[in-house]
């Protein structure tokens, strides 16, 4: 039995999941938590930077290297390579590998499992470098996937709204998320939503089904949490898990990682990133205790 066990571990998770968004060489957002997250769920990441920046633009006088003119001929050598792909995660992409994904996206449109997290906002305000194009861009490339995963700002300037800072009511949050719905006609889980009750929400919704799950509000504010809840998301996707499994898995990642940066007092970290190495065991073994047919 428990070898029938272990083997299902492989089959179900033994998957190739296309990634595509910028690797920053300082500061775990974007590939840097991406690669590490999907490998610890026991997926195989096929790897499109799509830049190479010395940190996250959160850091001014970053360095900027544009890889998207990689990204078309890396697809059409693979599609001379049995890879056997899965599923697809589009995160931080900047304006010229947006317009290639643009292209792309529709031609991959045989893939189950599409999520784009449109990594471009937060606090309020677009990301340094972005604009407005950036987000009409992203709203057209929306329509090719099968997951949106904006937090609370991107929603907003997607749907053409005046971003807001303030915590939000669940109802507010709830009505966000269903509007994304009812524009884009694409399932959307929306992120990292500061509420009024002092918690932490993630909502959903997908058809006429709007859902909620709450968290309590750790201290701190980091980069990448978004990229790492997208991570965890599309994997635990890929492995089959229902949507909203897979969310509070996310969301009790994200956590812990939290938890263990502010247990050793990074406060001082320029970079403002978090620390998630020492939870990636979390990962691994809820894939094991689940697929051999335990809770995670
Ligand atoms: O999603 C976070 C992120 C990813 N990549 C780059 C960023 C940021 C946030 O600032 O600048 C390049």
């Amino acid at each position: 039995m428990v070898q029938l066990a272990e083997k299902v571990v492989v089959c179900m998770a033994d998957q190739s999941i296309i990634v595509s968004q910028d690797l920053c060489g300082a500061g775990a957002v974007s590939l840097g938590a991406a690669l590490p997250i999907l490998a610890a769920l026991g997926l195989r990441p096929r790897v499109l930077p799509t830049a190479l920046l010395s940190t996250h633009t959160g850091i001014p006088d970053n360095t900027y290297l544009d890889l998207s003119g990689q990204i078309a001929p890396i697809l059409r050598h693979w599609a001379t390579v049995a890879l056997d792909i899965g599923g697809l995660y589009l995160g931080y992409l900047g304006p010229q590998a947006l317009a290639v994904w643009r292209e792309q996206l529709p031609r991959l449109a045989a893939l189950p499992l599409r999520v784009v997290d449109p990594a471009m906002a937060d606090g309020g305000k677009l990301y340094r470098g972005l604009d407005a194009d950036y987000v009409t861009g992203m709203r057209n490339l929306l329509a090719h996937a099968t997951l949106v995963t904006p937090n609370v700002t991107e929603a907003q300037l997607l749907l053409g709204r005046k971003p807001t800072t303030k915590p939000v009511t669940e109802a507010a949050a709830q009505e966000l998320a269903a509007a994304f719905f009812a524009q884009f006609q694409i399932p959307v889980v929306l992120t990292g939503i500061a509420l009024t009750s002092g918690r932490i929400g993630v909502a959903s919704a997908a058809q006429q089904t709007v859902q909620m799950q709450t968290t309590e509000a750790l201290p701190g504010h980091y980069f990448g949490t978004g990229d790492m809840f997208a991570s965890v998301l599309a994997g635990r996707l890929l492995q089959g898990r229902p949507l909203q499994t897979a969310i509070a898995s996310a969301m009790d990642f994200i956590a812990r990682a939290i938890t263990v940066t502010n247990q050793a007092a990074e406060a001082d970290n320029p970079l403002q990133d978090v620390n998630f190495g020492p939870v990636l065991p979390t990962l691994v073994a809820a894939s094991t205790r689940a697929e051999s047919g335990e809770r995670p």
